[in-house]
C-alpha cells in the first residue's frame, strides 16, 4: 500500500535535471571536505509540520490534503500515520526525524490514557525505526497547545499545570529514551508573558529553572544518554518568550547552573524575529560551544511572524554550513526542517517538492561554504583585520599584560591611530564568486 503513489524514490540527477522529483544538488554519498553529504547535512523531518499540520492560517482553517487520515483522535489513526511517515522519509532519504508527544499520540480524556497512547504509538515507531534505519533527533513535549497551558507550563502560576507539564516532560523523556533518541528539545512554548502587571518574572524563571533542573537528574536517573536542546524564540506566543535569544538562553543557563547539560537548537525564523541574522545567533551559541542542533527554516521578510517557511535562500545556507563546518560539523544535532508548505500548497506531493528544495539549497549551501573555506581569501581578510593584536600593544593587550596606564602611556606616544579598511564590499564580491 502506497500513500504516496504518484511520488518516486527521489534521487540525485545533477544540476541539468527538469524532474521535480529529483535532487538536483543533494547528492548522499558525494564528499565535501572528506565527508559525505548526508554526514554533514543530517537532514530531519518533523512530525508535527509533515504528518500533524494542516494548514491553517489565523484567518481561515486547514487546507492539506490528507487521505490517510481519518481526523479522529484515535490510536489506530496515529498508528497509520506511522506507515505514512515511514514511506515519507523513505522516499524522500531523510535519515533523522523529530517530534512533540502530541503528533505522535492523540492527548485523550485523562493524562493516564494519553501516556498509553504514547507508549502504544512509540512502540510502533520503534518498530519502523528498525525496519528502515531511521533515527530519532529529538523528541518534545508539546506544553503549549491545550488549554490548560495557556499561562504556561514550567512558568504557569498555577502549581497543578507546573505538575502535569512536569509529568509530559517525563514522559517524553522516557518515550525518546525509548526511541534511543540522540536529543531532547526544551521550546519555551508559552514560557514568557504578556503583560508585567500580572507576573512575576522572577518566580517564573526560577521555576522553568527547576523543571530543567529535574529534567537534568531524571535523564541521569534513567541513563537517558542524548543531548539536551534549549531553542531560544523572542515572542510568539507570548509577548516576551524567556528563551528570547541565544544570548538570553546562555545567561539563563549560566545562572542557574545548567551550563553542562545543554546545548541550543537555533532556528532561523526565531533569529529573525529576535532581530538577529541566523548567522549571528548560530556563531554565539558556537563562541560557547553550545550550537548543537539547527531547526531549519526562514521567515518572510514582509510577514513578521514564524511563517515557518523551507529554507530555501542559498546564502543564509552558506552562512549556517560555514559555522557548522566551523566547529567541525555536528555531533548529536542536525538541520531539522520546522517547516511547513504555504497554506496553498496542499497536495501531498507538495511535501516532497518543499523538502526536496530545502535539501538542495542546503546541498549547495554546504559546497559553497567549503569551496569558501578552502579559497582562504575571506579568512585572511579577517585575520588581516586583527592583526595589531598579534604583537606590540595588541599582543600585550590579550595576554592581559597591559594596564589603563600602560596604554594611556602608549597612546600618548603613538599618536592618531591608522584604521584599515573593514572591505566589507569585497568580502561580498568574493562570496557572490561562488554563488
Ligand atoms: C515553534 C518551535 C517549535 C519547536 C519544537 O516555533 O519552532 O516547533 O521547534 O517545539
Ligand atoms: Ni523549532
Ligand atoms: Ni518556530
Amino acid at each position: 500500500m502506497s500513500y504516496f503513489p504518484e511520488v518516486p524514490q527521489i534521487k540525485y540527477e545533477g544540476p541539468s535535471s527538469k524532474n521535480p522529483f529529483a535532487f538536483k544538488h543533494y547528492n548522499p554519498d558525494e564528499l565535501v571536505d572528506g565527508k559525505s553529504m548526508r554526514e554533514h547535512l543530517r537532514f530531519a523531518a518533523p512530525y508535527w509540520h509533515v504528518m500533524r499540520n494542516v494548514l491553517g492560517d489565523p484567518f481561515g482553517g486547514g487546507t492539506a490534503l490528507m487521505p490517510w487520515d481519518d481526523a479522529s483522535d484515535s490510536v489506530d489513526n496515529a498508528l497509520k500515520r506511522v506507515d505514512v511517515f515511514a514511506e515519507f522519509l523513505e522516499k524522500i532519504d531523510i535519515d533523522f526525524y523529530a517530534f512533540h508527544d502530541r503528533d505522535i499520540a492523540p492527548e485523550l480524556n485523562n493524562l493516564a490514557a494519553s501516556n498509553d497512547a504514547l507508549e502504544k504509538v512509540v512502540a510502533k515507531l520503534k518498530e519502523m525505526q528498525a525496519a528502515t534505519g531511521k533515527q530519532l533527533l529529538w523528541g518534545t513535549a508539546c506544553l503549549f497547545t491545550h488549554p490548560r497551558y495557556a499561562q504556561g507550563g514550567g512558568t504557569s502560576p498555577n502549581a497543578d499545570v507546573f505538575a502535569y507539564a512536569a509529568a509530559q516532560v517525563k514522559a517524553a523523556m522516557d518515550a525518546t529514551k525509548e526511541l534511543n533518541g540522540l536529543g531532547y528539545t526544551f521550546w519555551g512554548g508559552r514560557e514568557g508573558y504578556a503583560t508585567l502587571w500580572n507576573t512575576d518574572m522572577q518566580r517564573e524563571l526560577d521555576h522553568l529553572a527547576k523543571l530543567l533542573h529535574m529534567a537534568v537528574d531524571y535523564k541521569a536517573k534513567i541513563g537517558f544518554e542524548g543531548q539536551f536542546y534549549i531553542e531560544p524564540k523572542p515572542q510568539e506566543p507570548t509577548t516576551h518568550q524567556y528563551d528570547s535569544d541565544a544570548a538570553a538562553c546562555l545567561n539563563f543557563l549560566r545562572e542557574y547552573d545548567l551550563m553542562d547539560h545543554f546545548k541550543l537548537n537555533i532556528e532561523t525564523n526565531h533569529a529573525t524575529l529576535a532581530g538577529h541574522t541566523m548567522f549571528h545567533e548560530l556563531t554565539v551559541a558556537a563562541n560557547a560551544n553550545a550550537l548543537g542542533s539547527v531547526d531549519a527554516n526562514r521567515g518572510d521578510e514582509l510577514i513578521g511572524w514564524d511563517t515557518d517557511q523551507f529554507p530555501t535562500n542559498v546564502y543564509t545556507n552558506v552562512e549556517v554550513m560555514l559555522v557548522i563546518l566551523g566547529m567541525g560539523g555536528f555531533t548529536t544535532g542536525g538541520l531539522n526542517f520546522d517547516a511547513k508548505r504555504r497554506r496553498e500548497s496542499h497536495e501531498p506531493v507538495d511535501l516532497f517538492h518543499a523538502h526536496i528544495g530545502g535539501m538542495d539549497a542546503f546541498a549547495r549551501g554546504l559546497k559553497i561554504a567549503a569551496a569558501i573555506k578552502t579559497d582562504g581569501r575571506i579568512e585572511e581578510l579577517v585575520k588581516a583585520r586583527y592583526a595589531s593584536f598579534d604583537s606590540g600593544i595588541g599582543a600585550k593587550i590579550e595576554s592581559g599584560e597591559a594596564t589603563l596606564e600602560s596604554l594611556a602611556e602608549y597612546a600618548l606616544s603613538a599618536g592618531e591611530p591608522a584604521l584599515a579598511s573593514g572591505r566589507q564590499e569585497l568580502v561580498e564580491n568574493i562570496i557572490n564568486e561562488y554563488l
